[in-house]
């Protein structure tokens, strides 16, 4: 309820305030260059404290307030996009079981991006987890149809964590994988997880699908990440999640 309450404060306040998004790089794992970045929600409580997705999102979940948070963070995420212009590949934003179980969530996007005429959907990417494909799959299989035909890609977060992996490689039109970071940090001290990521990369590059390894905060890592061939990469070794001003500064080539 405390919770539930702070949020909807914070979604009737000034939600550029209240509900910032951050970014993280996503870098080239061969040349270290931003390719793209994920989108993180933060709330900023009236005391000026930033609290993460952790201390608000599940509530968001139950009480159904994931529906206008959600908006708002793509909203955000669509709209830095397009000020940064050709300077950043693409945006990725996490979208939550409840959030692609509601009805309007395909019409909500296609308005979004029809707003943004000249942008190519496909710089938007929506990341995913194993947890929304549980229960309604039908109807959910066909949201996931209706968003690529929009031209979104869409990413499996977390991928590796949940008991049905493969079905859902084989089931969901997947764009990029997004490799759990339980399996990626200390990897270049641990033959097995190396073994699990060459697996994987080459898995997902048989079903064209691309690769992002979460988690990375060790040059060794990376290393054994780029030998392995794995083609993108996010971690604090590369950058944490920034404001966009920030994320600009440190990430942003402006020309
Ligand atoms: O930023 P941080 O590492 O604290 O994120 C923690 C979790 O919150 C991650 O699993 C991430 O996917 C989730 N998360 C972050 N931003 C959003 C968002 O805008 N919507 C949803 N549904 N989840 C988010
Ligand atoms: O579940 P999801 O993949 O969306 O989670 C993203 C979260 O992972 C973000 O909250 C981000 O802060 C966190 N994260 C990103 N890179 C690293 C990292 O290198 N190490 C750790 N421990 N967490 C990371
Ligand atoms: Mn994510
Ligand atoms: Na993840």
């Amino acid at each position: 309820i405390a919770a539930e309450q702070r949020l909807r404060e914070a979604l009737a306040g000034d939600r550029e305030q209240t509900l910032p998004v951050w970014f993280q790089p996503i870098v080239s794992g061969e040349t270290g260059q931003v390719v793209g970045a994920e989108t993180l929600v933060r709330m900023r409580t009236p005391e000026g404290k930033i609290l993460g997705p952790g201390a608000f999102v599940p509530a968001a979940e139950e009480t159904g307030l994931i529906v206008p948070l959600g908006e708002h963070v793509l909203t955000m995420a669509l709209r830095h996009l397009v000020a940064w212009r050709d300077e950043l590949g693409y945006v990725s934003v996490n979208v939550s079981p409840r959030q692609l179980a509601e009805p309007d969530f395909v019409p909500l996007l296609a308005g979004l991006l029809a707003r943004m005429p000249g942008l190519n959907p496909a710089r938007l990417v929506l990341e995913i987890t194993e947890t929304a494909l549980l229960g309604s799959s039908a109807d959910v299989q066909q949201r996931l149809e209706m968003i690529k035909s929009l031209g979104v890609r869409i990413a499996l977060d977390d991928f590796g964590t949940g008991y049905s992996s493969l079905t859902w490689l084989q089931s969901v039109p997947a764009d990029v994988v997004k490799l759990d970071r339980s399996f990626v940090a200390g990897l270049s001290a641990d033959p097995r997880k190396s073994s699990i990521i060459s697996a994987v990369l080459w898995l997902a590059q048989s079903l064209g699908m691309s690769v992002v390894a979460e988690g990375v905060e060790e040059e060794a890592d990376w290393h054994a990440l780029v030998a392995a061939g794995c083609p993108a990469i996010q971690g604090y070794l590369f950058g944490k999640p920034v404001p966009p001003a920030e994320f600009a500064a440190a990430h942003l080539h402006r020309s």
